[in-house]
């Protein structure tokens, strides 16, 4: 039987980005330092396939420090911790490291710098994320309001609308955040904060190459894990923009395959957190089913590379 014809867009940049690589290198180099068990507080990157990697390597994943002896190293994840974390670990005379990615350190100290400027903080992220609750820990318990939509933004009570400041998660939707910005610098027009928001390089430019190739997608999967932010935003990306069946898949295995029967063409990208070798198996699932053509779709080049330290540093 003659398999249909299938044209893939393969979106890049996508996959992982600089943080993530590194955090992980950084378990990894702590097992070969100090060997198993290490310690790691929420999952390294929001991969299965990762956890369970390095869980064979030798890590324990834990959500809470509570869940560590005091006797093994402990990693914190690349999304961040409040700073109450750091601190406990320190009282406890705990081995600590923190992949925290540094674009997510750099909105920590941000949010820290307004604060001693005497403003009152406002975040845009999403309630529970793991990122927001670290940002939002760095300073003290509620002195960050959380904002996740434009209608929050009209609800959101503050001490002084002339002494404000905004922050944002890395991983939100750069068009729904756009949206929220200009919300509150209508509201508030002495806010200050960064020049757009804090979005990252890599979900900066994930949402852009998906913008590119959904118009032309009868179905876009995007690889990647439900707790991932940076991934499920591609999910909305590609539905806002033109696509009618867009998805979030973590293996090959939980590919619809009577949803997508009948389709020429075909998107794929992965979010920040997701390997190439499962880009590479839900590609091979289709070549099984389809005679697939696979045209990468390029619209920006990365290469930032976050340096990974090269003896793991124990704090004081
Ligand atoms: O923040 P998000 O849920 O997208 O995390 P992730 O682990 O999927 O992606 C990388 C990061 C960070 C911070
Ligand atoms: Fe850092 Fe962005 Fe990657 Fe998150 S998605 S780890 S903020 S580079």
């Amino acid at each position: 039987m003659t398999k249909p014809q299938l044209t893939i867009y393969l979106a890049a940049p996508r996959g992982f980005c600089a943080g993530v690589d590194r955090a992980i290198k950084i378990v990894e180099m702590a097992i070969e330092k100090w060997g198993a068990p290490v310690y790691v507080r929420h999952e390294i990157v929001h991969n299965k396939f990762v956890v369970d990697s390095l869980r064979d390597k030798g890590a324990v994943f834990v959500e809470e420090l509570d869940e560590c002896p005091d006797d093994r190293p402990v990693i914190f994840s690349a999304h961040g911790v409040p700073k109450s974390v750091p601190a406990a670990a320190a009282k406890r005379e705990m081995i600590y490291v923190d992949a925290t990615c540094p674009l997510v350190s750099k909105v920590h100290i941000e949010a820290e710098r307004h604060y001693d400027n005497g403003l009152q903080m406002i975040m845009i992220g999403h309630a529970g994320h793991p990122e927001t609750l670290g940002t939002m820990g760095q300073l003290p318990d509620g002195e960050v309001l959380l904002v996740e939509t434009v209608e929050d933004v009209a609800q959101v009570d503050v001490r002084d609308p002339s002494k404000l400041a905004f922050v944002t998660q890395t991983t939100l939707s750069v068009d729904d955040t756009t949206d929220i910005v200009a919300a509150l610098r209508e509201r508030f027009p002495a806010i200050v904060g960064p020049h757009k928001e804090d979005i990252c390089y890599a979900t900066t430019n994930r949402q852009e190459a998906v913008k590119a190739i959904a118009p032309d997608c009868d179905a876009l999967l995007v690889v990647g894990a439900p707790n991932s932010s940076n991934s499920k935003r591609l999910v909305e990306v590609a539905a806002k923009n033109g696509c009618n069946y867009a998805q979030l898949v973590q293996r090959a295995t939980d590919i619809d395959w009577r949803a997508l029967e009948g389709i020429s063409s075909l998107g794929i990208t992965a979010g920040a957190s997701a390997p190439e070798v499962l880009v590479n198996e839900v590609i091979d699932a289709f070549r099984d089913r389809f005679d697939a053509t696979v045209e990468l779709v390029e619209t920006a080049q990365e290469n930032v590379e976050f340096k990974v330290p090269r003896v793991l540093r124990v704090p004081a």
